[in-house]
């Protein structure tokens, strides 16, 4: 045997030896009454083996990675985990969507989230069943590189989230996509949480170099983090590497992450605060007395005092477009471009929806990767139309480079997240930049930062570039928890001709079967005439003609304002309450659609 080839064998045994399994036993459970931010508002929450904040997984770049995941929530509900950042390559069963990778997973029944750990930095996993992970499922889940290139003692992992004291799957119903909400706005977190908690403190000792990865497990609210006195150094956004960046603040959306050095002070005569500003033009209307300030602290002295930052008169904000990845990669010009837009409607039950080209999201019947698995034939699982009518599809040849451009109608920021991959950040606009056009003058990236999440500003547009080289369906959404359950999702089939080489263990299929859910067929669930879409899953229709949003808002209001002033009594028999016409006087075209249209306005939601 050769030197080298012993040296060989040698160290190759020795990656395999090193490459441990990792296994985490999770029951995901019910608990109650858990006052988080010790404000007297106790609440149910969906945690794992009992316990709530869930424990962050903590692993080494080529751990197998297990998460044996059991469902014992109560009353039969269904659960998933997505592990937000994982590429999943030619393992996307494990990636953690209902109805497009595997089906929810049933009560009492068992998933084995099975993937090799081979990328670095900060993530998180999340449940991406119906709206869940704001009501507690969710954690940090972090990937330690053994030759990490930046130099630090120690690091935290510091989550920051918004917090509900209702929870979610009252309040979609409830406040957000009903008739009574016809613009579409989001409820208002009661408080925002760093860790999971209030007044966390972050032990800092003299000489030492700290990595904080900050994660934003949040539903809504995006943060401005600022550290007083201490400025940060930005050496990863969402698990890859970037060129070193000192900043006095980091803005981070819901879903993303940042990895920032920072140096303690050599003095420990007192502690400094660490600040989380919410973003409050996400809000329609700021509650009076609201504090959208989190605070948390740089602890060098115990035995001195917590004091609050004092404030400050601007956040100096950092474009976070501008970072540089510390590897470049190049895939070379666009093989395939495509070009999104999306805007809010209401639509024919009274509530707004999300529409991604005019198409508000629906799931299909069948998971989106049983569809291109079981239609490999003929050409169906290549054609979008496959996937049905509303799951706004799109299909890539395998290994394309794929330009996508999103145009923002809206007024609002949308931090938009693709499964499966990291794009490059070629361009984006500024606020009230209007739509992208090659034609304009804007900044283009030369070195673009590569991530899995990015902020599309208010009337503006990204333009954000990937290898599609990663056969399966993919998700691209805002992740906004609201506008997901609006239908503010595209899916993005990867080569599907080569979905069939992917394996699942049975349980993903037996899982389906359970819940009579088809695992064969389209986006309808025919599975004999894969061109017949009759019966897929579709948003409620167009609203009657002349019925604007802003017809539907004035209507909603005068029906509320005139209900709330009688009572609830009769704000239960609204549907037979008379329209308060002198309401209406000055609008006479409101007056003859709410006529017209009365019947279909007054459908009491179905929790009255
Ligand atoms: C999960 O639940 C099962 C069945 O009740 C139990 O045997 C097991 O010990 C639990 N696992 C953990 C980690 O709590
Ligand atoms: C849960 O499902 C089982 C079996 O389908 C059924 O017998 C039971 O009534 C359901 N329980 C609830 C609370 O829905
Ligand atoms: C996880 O995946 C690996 C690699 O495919 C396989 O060898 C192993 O048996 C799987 N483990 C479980 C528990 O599914
Ligand atoms: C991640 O870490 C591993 C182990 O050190 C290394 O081989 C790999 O190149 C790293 N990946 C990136 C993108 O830095
Ligand atoms: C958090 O710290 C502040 C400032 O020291 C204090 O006023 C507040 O009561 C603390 N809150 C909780 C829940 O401990
Ligand atoms: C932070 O960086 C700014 C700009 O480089 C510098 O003026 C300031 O002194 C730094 N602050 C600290 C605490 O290092
Ligand atoms: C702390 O003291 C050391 C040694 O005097 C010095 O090199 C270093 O710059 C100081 N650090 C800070 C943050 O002031
Ligand atoms: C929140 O912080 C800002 C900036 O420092 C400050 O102007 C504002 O007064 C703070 N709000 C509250 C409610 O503390
Ligand atoms: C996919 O495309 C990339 C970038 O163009 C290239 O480096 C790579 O070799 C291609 N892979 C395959 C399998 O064709
Ligand atoms: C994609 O769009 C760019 C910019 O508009 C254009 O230069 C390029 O030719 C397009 N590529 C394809 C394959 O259509
Ligand atoms: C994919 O299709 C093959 C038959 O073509 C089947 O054996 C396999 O179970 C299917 N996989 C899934 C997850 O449906
Ligand atoms: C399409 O499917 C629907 C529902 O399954 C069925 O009623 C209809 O007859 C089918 N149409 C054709 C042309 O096969
Ligand atoms: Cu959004």
């Amino acid at each position: 045997m050769s030197l080298i080839f012993f040296v060989l064998v040698v160290s190759a045994l020795l990656e395999t030896a090193l490459a441990k399994t990792r296994l985490f036993e999770w029951n995901v459970t019910d608990i109650d009454n858990l006052d988080v931010d010790k404000s007297g508002h106790p609440r149910w929450v969906m945690g794992v083996n009992n316990q709530w904040p869930i424990e962050p997984p903590v692993v080494d770049y080529g751990d197998q990675v297990i998460i044996k995941m059991s469902n014992h929530l109560r009353d039969n509900r269904t659960c998933s985990l997505h592990s937000h950042g994982m590429f999943q390559r030619h393992n996307g069963y494990m990636d953690g969507v209902p109805q497009m990778t595997q089906c929810s997973i049933p009560a009492g029944s068992t998933f084995y989230y099975n993937f090799t750990a081979v990328q670095n930095g900060t993530y998180w996993v999340h449940s991406h069943d119906m709206s869940q992970y704001p009501d507690g499922l969710r954690t940090s889940f972090v990937i330690n590189n053994p030759n990490e290139p930046y130099d630090y003692d120690e690091d935290y992992i510091i989550s920051l989230t918004d917090w509900y004291y209702e929870p979610f799957y009252k309040l979609v119903p409830e406040q957000f996509v009903t008739w009574h909400n016809p613009t579409g706005a989001e409820p208002v977190p009661d408080t925002g949480l760093i860790n999971d908690g209030v007044n966390s403190t972050f032990k800092m000792e003299p000489g030492k170099t700290y990595r904080f990865r900050f994660v934003n497990l949040g539903a809504f609210n995006n943060y401005d983090i600022m550290l007083e006195d201490h400025n940060m150094t930005i050496i990863e956004v969402d698990g890859e590497y970037t060129n070193p960046q000192e900043v006095s603040s980091i803005h981070i959306t819901t879903a993303q992450r940042y990895s920032v050095l920072v140096t303690a002070k050599n003095s420990t005569d007192r502690n400094y605060a660490m600040t989380a500003y919410m973003d409050e033009s996400l809000f329609d209307q700021v509650p009076k007395n609201y504090n959208p300030n989190v605070t948390a602290w740089l602890s060098y002295n115990s035995e001195t005092t917590y004091n609050y930052a004092t404030p400050v008169d601007e956040i100096d904000s950092y474009d976070d477009a501008e970072l540089q990845p510390l590897y470049d990669v190049y895939w070379g010009e666009a093989d395939h471009n495509v070009s999104l837009w999306f805007d809010f409607f209401t639509l024919g039950d009274g509530a707004s929806y999300a529409e991604i080209n005019e198409k508000s999201f629906k799931y299909p019947k069948v998971p989106g990767l049983m569809i291109a698995n079981s239609t490999n034939y003929d050409d169906y699982n290549t054609k979008p139309v496959t996937y049905g009518p509303y799951t706004n599809a799109f299909v890539f040849d395998y290994n394309q480079t794929v330009d996508v451009v999103i145009d923002n109608h809206d007024t609002g920021k949308h931090p938009f997240h693709l499964h499966g991959h990291v794009f490059q950040v070629l361009e984006r606009g500024e606020e009230n930049a209007g739509e992208y056009s090659d034609q304009t003058e804007h900044k283009v990236y030369d070195h673009p930062v590569r991530r899995d999440t990015i902020e599309i500003p208010p009337v503006s547009f990204v333009r954000l570039r990937f290898l599609a080289d990663n056969p399966g369906a993919w998700l691209l959404h805002c992740h906004i928890e609201w506008h997901m359950e609006s239908g503010l999702v595209a899916t993005f089939l990867e080569a599907p001709d080569r979905v069939p080489e992917i394996t699942a263990p049975e349980f993903v299929r037996h899982q389906c079967v359970m819940q009579n859910i088809d695992i064969s067929g389209n986006g309808a669930g025919n599975a004999y005439n894969i061109s017949n879409l009759t019966g897929a899953p579709a948003p409620p229709g167009e609203m009657p003609a002349g019925w604007t949003s802003k017809a539907i808002a004035t209507m909603a209001m005068c029906v509320l304002s005139a209900c709330i002033g009688m009572g609830s009594i009769i704000f239960y028999g609204m549907q037979v309450h008379p329209l308060p016409t002198e309401e209406l006087d000055d609008e006479e075209d409101i007056k003859a659609a709410a006529e017209e249209n009365a019947a279909k306005l007054m459908i009491p939601p179905s929790d009255m």
